[in-house]
């Protein structure tokens, strides 16, 4: 049974302001105002402050929902003590989870919607009830609730913005909200927040600090929980390693587009972690601040025995510990076998990764103990590894956070290795016999073609895009009647243009066939510019696509659009986007449920002259890939979530599986390049033992189902687009960063502003869109059509990189509007400002950092 209309609005308003009780004031958009009545003994000591704070609502419209008194009241204290109200939540603290799993259950065991209803709204409000628990028990309870099959969850840097926005933007937001609504302004943020170019790890910062991909590593976690029972969610072991493996690839493949070296694993026995971080991330509950790490801080022991955030077993974790946990996983992988309480049993690929995440399945946490968690822990603290100033741990102990930090990408490539040794010790796929051989008789693919909306075939082009972000959903303003409405934060992400594969497959049985189409990516060419060898370039690739289709005899042509992934999620899951769809629903509406790779990340940003990489489109035999399901599981199509394609078995996202069903695909994850590649004849010594294939030419030459094609990124450092979501262009603007603000972009300057235009006005200078600060319901917009581009240069010409523009990647319009000086820019090029970093490695392709800060 799919969510109505009026159990996604009331649900869904529950998340928005959640440090802020209900009697608070309204939920919603103006004009479509919702207010929550709790009965008045639930609150006694709050009664005459809702009363006063109705009276002051009494004018406006607001449709009430009435919420019941909960038939039993629960006792919270244990989920107090386990997580204060006033700790940082953190996903990687047991007695946090522990505390989200009570509250999770408490929601789960009621009969019905009002119930569930009363039991979320009284637990919202407790005073043992930390904010962060709450959204993590109720979201995950949502999600698993045959009865809420089909709720959609606002996008997570809506409700806690705090964990994605710095305590200055948020301070800024504040006082924006403060104001009346016409004279509001937009709070905008140009890029990184927590660094400068000098650190050469910066230019990565759009990457890990993308609002994305932080929200689908916390999905993630959140469905693939650590305490999740057997049986919950299949092959999740596996599926820790294939994904956390797929994230790095993506990350190695901006780093290379950004002239810096791969990733080193952050070995334990290393002594420091040369990358600092400082998160400036403050939580706003508690304002109580992360923790932060120096450059070239100590990995040591944690001691913190006083700690009493932390379960007993947490305060203290010893390096030596964790070198024994790791050297008994390796035995275990060496050996092929797994030491359990009742007997050594084989070790598969499944079981490694609920051993070393390590999960609530490990086989023997006694013994194996807990690895990729503690890791977590002990980086978390090197700040302060005794607790001698009290202070909190970094976002390392957070999945929500956890990607910002450098170190995150360091600490999973060390994890990786491991996994990657018990790949090794597995014979390869070959292209005929043994394991799941390569090659599919009968079937040939003839040529596979990607085209972009106005370039030239098998290229990608990348850009930035300004999209906007309605903190009032998610700050605990002070609001009153008339300062309601949005507070909008602008934020730069990357994006690319729309894609269409075409490719054409020929079946030469005398049978239709179900083929599952393939499609990986992986840059070609390593910081040495030479052809990665097969061996390190097939721990590069990562989906962009699978899918399955059925194959008629002779030529098939296939055309698959990039909207169409099942690896990503699009941007639209904002407060905005699902009042919209709850008010108008689309007859075809693509509906999403929150957890899948952020689309507008799921092609690096390549460079300016065009990044090499190679795309693979390989078929399998559909048939065999196809998964049995349990006959007690819904269709997938029954759930409401992941409509994105016509193909009835693979609605699943490639990332996320299907909840309640098995993982669709039986193939290895990651397969076919999970393990080493074949082997073939070293021409050198012909009578010698074989050798890996060298490169994915020969990998693919024996493949007639595989084929390989070269492709170029190409990243215009120009171009920056609007997105449009109804939000007017034409509003005043202040800085979200305080090392901008010295150029006169503030509140009371009229320099640095456009003209404020009167409500109702068309604004000077605000491009097409709606210009009134009012604001309009926002137009409802094809969910994933090209992005219409306002004044950015096509995008198929290459750009030079220049040295005449005051302000690479300003578009025109946007420059036209702030002057370069106006943020203490000279307006001619200073080698301190917008870093063009030079490439040793690579002089050949200048390469311009995400760079656009002084
Ligand atoms: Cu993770």
């Amino acid at each position: 049974m799919a969510v109505t209309p009026e159990i996604q609005q009331q649900f869904m308003y529950l998340f928005e302001r959640v440090g802020d009780p209900l009697y608070f004031g309204p939920r919603g958009a103006v004009g479509n105002l919702i207010s929550y009545n709790l009965p008045p003994e639930l609150c006694p000591e709050t009664q005459h402050a809702s009363t006063i704070r109705k009276q002051s609502f009494a004018n406006l419209q607001m449709r009430e929902i009435r919420v019941d008194r909960p038939t039993t009241l629960p006792n919270l204290s244990g989920i107090g003590t386990a997580c204060p109200k006033s700790a940082i939540y953190n996903y990687f603290n047991p007695n946090h989870r522990r505390a989200t799993q009570e509250l999770r259950q408490i929601m789960l065991q009621q009969p019905d919607l009002r119930g569930l209803l009363s039991m979320a709204c009284v637990c919202r409000d407790s005073e043992m009830i930390n904010p962060k628990v709450w959204i993590t028990a109720f979201a995950s309870c949502l999600l698993t609730r045959p009865d809420t099959r089909g709720f959609r969850m606002p996008a997570i840097w809506e409700v806690m913005p705090d964990m994605f926005f710095s305590s200055f933007c948020l301070k800024e937001s504040i006082r924006q909200g403060s104001v009346p609504q016409q004279d509001r302004a937009v709070v905008v943020i140009e890029g990184s927040f927590t660094g400068r170019n000098n650190n050469v790890e910066n230019r990565l910062a759009y990457f890990r600090e993308d609002l994305g991909i932080n929200a689908h590593h916390w999905h993630w976690h959140l469905i693939y929980t650590l305490d999740a029972p057997r049986g919950q969610r299949d092959r999740k072991g596996e599926l820790f390693f294939m994904m956390h493996r797929e994230m790095l690839a993506r990350y190695e493949a901006e780093r290379l587009a950004n002239n810096l070296t791969l990733t080193k694993p952050l070995k334990l026995d290393e002594g420091v972690i040369k990358e600092g971080y400082f998160p400036k991330l403050t939580d706003s509950n508690s304002g109580q601040l992360w923790g932060n790490r120096q450059q070239n801080s100590k990995l040591s022991d944690v001691n913190r025995l006083d700690d009493s955030n932390l379960p007993q077993g947490f305060r203290v974790i010893t390096l030596e510990m964790m070198r024994r946990f790791r050297g008994r996983i390796l035995e275990a992988i060496d050996s092929g076998m797994v030491i359990t309480p009742t007997g050594r049993v084989p070790l598969t690929i499944d079981m490694l990764g609920d051993i070393i995440e390590s999960s609530s399945l490990n086989p023997n946490p006694q013994y194996y103990g807990d690895l990729h968690n503690m890791g977590h822990v002990i980086i978390s603290a090197t700040h302060d590894p005794e607790f001698k100033h009290s202070e909190n741990l970094g976002v390392m102990s957070d999945t929500s956070t956890a990607m910002r930090d450098v170190v995150f990408y360091r600490w999973h490539k060390y994890i990786d290795d491991i996994f990657d040794r018990f790949k090794q010790n597995l014979n390869p796929y070959n292209p005929t016999g043994g394991e799941f051989p390569l090659a599919w008789e009968g079937i040939q693919v003839e040529s596979a073609q990607l085209q972009t909306k106005g370039v030239q075939p098998n290229v990608f082009s990348t850009f930035r895009m300004r999209s906007n972000v309605d903190l009032s959903r998610g700050m605990d303003f002070l609001r009153i009647q008339n300062n309601l409405g949005p507070v909008f934060v602008r934020v730069v992400h990357l994006n690319h243009d729309p894609y269409t594969f075409t490719i054409s497959v020929r079946n030469n049985t005398n049978a239709p066939r179900t083929g599952t189409v393939r499609i990986f990516m992986a840059p070609r060419l390593n910081e040495h510019n030479e052809q990665f060898p097969m061996v390190q370039q097939r721990r590069l690739f990562f989906q962009l696509d699978k899918f399955t289709t059925q194959l008629s005899p002779g030529v098939n042509g296939i055309t698959r659009r990039s909207s169409e992934s099942s690896v990503t999620i699009p941007w639209e899951q904002t407060f905005r986007d699902l009042e919209r769809s709850v008010q108008t629903p689309a007859a075809n509406e693509q509906t999403f449920c929150g957890c899948g790779w952020p689309e507008h990340m799921v092609i690096p940003r390549g460079t300016a002259t065009g990044q090499l990489y190679d795309v693979v489109v390989f078929i399998t035999d559909g048939n065999e890939d196809r998964v049995e399901q349990p006959a007690t599981s819904q269709p997938a199509r029954s759930n409401n979530c992941r409509h994105k394609n016509n193909y009835s078995w693979w609605d699943a996202v490639s990332y996320c599986g299907v909840l309640d069903q098995r993982y669709p695909d039986r193939k290895p994850m990651g397969y076919p390049f999970d393990r080493n590649p074949y082997t073939t004849v070293n021409s050198n010594n012909p009578n010698g033992p074989q050798i890996p294939v060298p490169n994915l030419e020969t990998y693919v030459s024996r493949v007639p189902n595989m084929r390989a094609l070269q492709v170029r990124v190409v990243y215009n450092q120009e171009r920056v687009e609007m997105r449009n979501d109804g939000v007017p262009t034409g509003m005043r603007e202040v800085n979200g960063d305080p090392y901008m603000n010295s150029a006169g972009r503030t509140a009371c300057s009229p320099q640095g502003n456009p003209p404020r235009p009167a409500p109702g006005s068309t604004p000077t200078g605000g491009g097409t869109r709606p210009s009134t600060m009012e604001m309009t319901p926002a137009r409802p917009s094809p969910p994933r059509e090209p992005i219409q581009s306002g004044s950015s240069p096509v995008p198929n010409r290459v750009p030079p990189p220049t040295t005449q523009n005051p302000r690479p990647g300003w578009s025109r319009q946007y420059q036209h509007q702030h002057r370069g000086e106006q943020r203490g820019h000279s307006p001619s090029p200073s080698p301190i400002g917008w870093t063009h970093i030079p490439s040793p490695e690579r002089p050949s392709s200048p390469n311009w950092g995400w760079g656009w800060r002084g």
